[in-house]
């Protein structure tokens, strides 16, 4: 059974957002598209309190994008974004929905940061993710979403690990940055991960 996994696919990483990914807004339409032809549909949330420590606006004198560390582990300091209860960490109002059979919501304990809908990044609490997919039998994993970069590949590498046969939508992401992308992507096929394109997910 396979599982198509829609991450992050939220207002705040759309053009015009308060984190946006370019071109973000372009996987939509292909993430639309694909839906019908999978057993199963999920999607996960970033879901920051207003206080999240990856908030470059929680460090005095610290700026956006610029790294420190967090709990121990290397933390990019972002701009506020995906604040629960606020429009930027709604879905995107064109993404269908009605497939989206749960939401797994990530990144709400303020003192760690949550770029895996598996685990957060210090690997100390699971969303619970891999045991619903394990439940409904699923064995293949699709991803598709934002940031190509983050929180899909974070969460590609978690199916990995749990054991999924893990494919990467290279059509269906967009990256924060171009040679994070490479990086990332690279990264994956090493680990055993598979790159596809979406229109070979499609009927002909
Ligand atoms: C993400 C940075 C911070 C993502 C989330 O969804 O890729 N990136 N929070
Ligand atoms: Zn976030």
């Amino acid at each position: 059974m396979r599982a198509l996994l829609l991450i992050d696919i939220q207002n705040d990483f759309l053009p015009g957002g308060a984190l946006a990914v370019p071109e973000g807004d372009r996987i939509i339409p292909l993430a639309n598209q694909m839906q019908p032809h999978f057993d199963l549909v999920v999607a996960t949330q970033d879901w920051h309190s207003q206080n999240h420590k990856s908030f470059a606006s929680q460090h005095p004198g610290k700026n956006v994008f610029e790294v420190t560390t967090l709990q121990g582990l290397e933390q990019v300091l972002w701009p506020d974004h995906c604040m629960q209860d606020t429009a930027g960490a709604e879905l995107a109002r064109a993404l269908e929905q009605n497939r989206i059979e749960a939401i797994f919501r990530k990144g709400t304990n303020p003192e760690i940061d949550s770029y895996s809908g598996f685990y957060d990044n210090g690997r100390l609490k699971s969303t619970g993710l891999a045991d619903y997919l394990r439940g409904k039998g699923i064995t293949q994993v699709y991803l598709a979403g934002l940031a190509a970069d983050y929180c899909v590949y974070f969460s590609a590498k978690d199916a990995l690990t749990e054991g999924f046969e893990v494919y990467y939508i290279e059509d269906a992401v967009r990256a924060i940055d171009a040679a994070g992308f490479e990086k990332a992507k690279a990264d994956l096929v090493a680990r055993g991960g598979q790159l596809v394109q979406s229109h070979t997910l499609l009927p002909k």
